[in-house]
Formats: C-alpha cells, structure tokens, sequence
C-alpha cells in the first residue's frame, strides 16, 4: 500500500473508500491524482476482502474539473505524447462496482469521472456539467459520449454547448444519478448501499456488472449472447449451488465468491 499526495483511502469493512484530497483548489483533478485514482482502484480491485468501491470528494466539492492551471500551457503535441487518457482507459477495467458519491461540483473531468462510476449518488444540491466550452475547449475524457449514450443527443448537445449546469434533480430526472439525500446524511447512505452490495454473491455481482456495461457498446443480439456466457459460467460456482440450496432450506446463504 503506498500512500498517495491527491487522494486518501480508506478500508472500511468490504469497502475500499478514495476520496479525492486537493480541497483548496475544489479537488482540481491533476494528471497524478488521476494515475493515483487507477492505482488505488486496482489495489482494491486485486485485494478479495474488498467487494466494492466508492469514490467521493473531500471538502466542498466531488472536483471542479480538470486542472485548470496544468492546462493552460499544454500544446496538442505534449498531450498527444503524454498519452493521458490511458489511465481513463484502465478505468473500464475495474471489474468491482464503483459507486460515486458527488457534493457541491462534479464539472467538466469531475463530471466525467463521475460518468465513469457505476452507480452514482448525489447530494441535493451537488451541480454537474460540462464548462470547457467556456474555457474554449471539450470535454475530452468522454463526456461527450457517455452523456450522450446516458440521456441521448437533444439533452447532451444542450448541455455540452452551453456549458450549463446541471441540477441534482435534473439529473435525477434524466437517469444521470441514482438517488440524491441530503448532503449530512450522503456518506453515510452511499456507504450504507455498498455495504448491502457488498454482501451480495461477488461472482454475480461481476458478471452483472460486465454484462450491463456491455449492453453500452455491443448489439442486442452479441450482448444477449454475452449475458448468457456469464449467466451459464455462474453455473460452475459453488456459490450458485449454496444461494439455491439455501433457498430450499428456508435459510440465509452463505457465498464465498468461489
Ligand atoms: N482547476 C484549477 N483550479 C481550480 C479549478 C480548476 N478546474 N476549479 C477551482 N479552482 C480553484 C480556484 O482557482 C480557487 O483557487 P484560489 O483560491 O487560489 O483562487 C479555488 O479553487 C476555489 O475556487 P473558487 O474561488 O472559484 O470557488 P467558487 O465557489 O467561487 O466557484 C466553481 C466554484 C464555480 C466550481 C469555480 O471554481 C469554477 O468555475 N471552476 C472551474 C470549473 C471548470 O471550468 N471546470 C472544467 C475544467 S476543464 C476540464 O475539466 C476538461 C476535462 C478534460 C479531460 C479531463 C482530464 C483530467
């Protein structure tokens, strides 16, 4: 375990915590806090005691965006090489759920990492959106295609061309969160869901999560036979055995995710 400037983790029980740590600056996310966030993913994604994972901000915000500051003098030819979109790629490979728990902002690459979580819970007043057209630039860790996979093109090219924000209870209405609490009780009801998930049988609760992600990319019909790859290998676990054999026996299943 080896200990990150950007970000704090934290175990707790079946749940690996990263909370994005640059309060002064709203968790401006820099190109390390980035890499530490992969990082930190995949440690939680190797170790087996850890179910799941959820990613929140410290201090007044989720983030405000990209860093701003290590922007301004970047040229396409130093970002071409630097290459950093690769640490956005590997997030695709977390096979654990991420849950995101979003306060004050999520703007712009905070928008975008939210994006990225699987599920996402938000306080009433947290505010999500794509300013860069502000800035004179894009969204450019894929926001403009997983907004638009998510709510479609008319509300994406609204939002993405104006720069404006975007409530919690929009996005609530638009599919873009799951549920929003008030923001005292956030932590506690994000952390209170993965903890039910976490308890939840380990192998389906990959299968299901990389069956879904599928459905984003692939045809009905190559994801159908996706779903029912995952859904016959399943089959071979013990812990498909025990949930049914639990069931006949009227009592609480014990899974072992093997
Ligand atoms: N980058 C660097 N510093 C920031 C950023 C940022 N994105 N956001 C806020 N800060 C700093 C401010 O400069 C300020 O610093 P200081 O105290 O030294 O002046 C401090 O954080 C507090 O911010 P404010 O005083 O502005 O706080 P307010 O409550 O008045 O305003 C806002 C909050 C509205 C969120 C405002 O800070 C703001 O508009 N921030 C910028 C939002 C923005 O444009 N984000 C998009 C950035 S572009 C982007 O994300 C591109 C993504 C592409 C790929 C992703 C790769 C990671």
């Amino acid at each position: 375990n080896r200990s990150f400037e950007n970000i704090e983790t934290a175990v707790k029980g079946k749940i690996g915590l990263i909370e994005l740590n640059r309060p002064k600056v709203l968790n401006a996310l820099n190109r390390q806090m980035v890499t530490e966030i992969l990082e930190a993913m995949e440690q939680y994604d190797r170790d087996p005691d850890i179910k799941i994972i959820v990613l929140a901000g410290k201090g007044r915000a989720f983030a405000a965006g990209a860093d701003i500051d290590e922007m301004m003098d970047a040229d396409a030819i130093s970002l071409e090489t630097l290459n950093q979109f690769t640490d956005w790629d590997r997030l695709a490979w977390i096979k654990k759920p991420i849950i995101g728990a979003v306060h004050g902002f999520a703007l712009g690459g905070a928008f975008e990492l939210a994006l990225c979580c699987d599920m996402l819970f938000a306080s009433e007043k947290a505010e999500f959106g794509f300013p860069e057209v502000n800035l004179g630039i894009m969204p450019g860790a894929g926001g403009t295609q997983r907004l638009t996979k998510l709510v479609g093109k008319t509300k994406a090219m609204e939002w993405v061309l104006s720069g404006k924000r975007i409530s919690a209870t929009e996005a609530l209405h638009f599919g873009i969160i799951n549920s929003t609490f008030a923001e005292e009780v956030l932590m506690e009801e994000t952390m209170k869901f993965a903890g039910n998930i976490a308890n939840q049988p380990p192998l389906a609760v990959r299968m299901i999560k990389e069956s879904i992600h599928k459905a984003v990319d692939y045809s009905l019909y190559e994801g159908m036979q996706y779903e029912r790859k995952n859904f016959y290998l399943l089959f071979a676990s013990e812990d498909q055995k025990e949930g049914m054999r639990a069931f006949k026996e009227k009592r609480k299943p014990d899974f072992k995710g093997k």
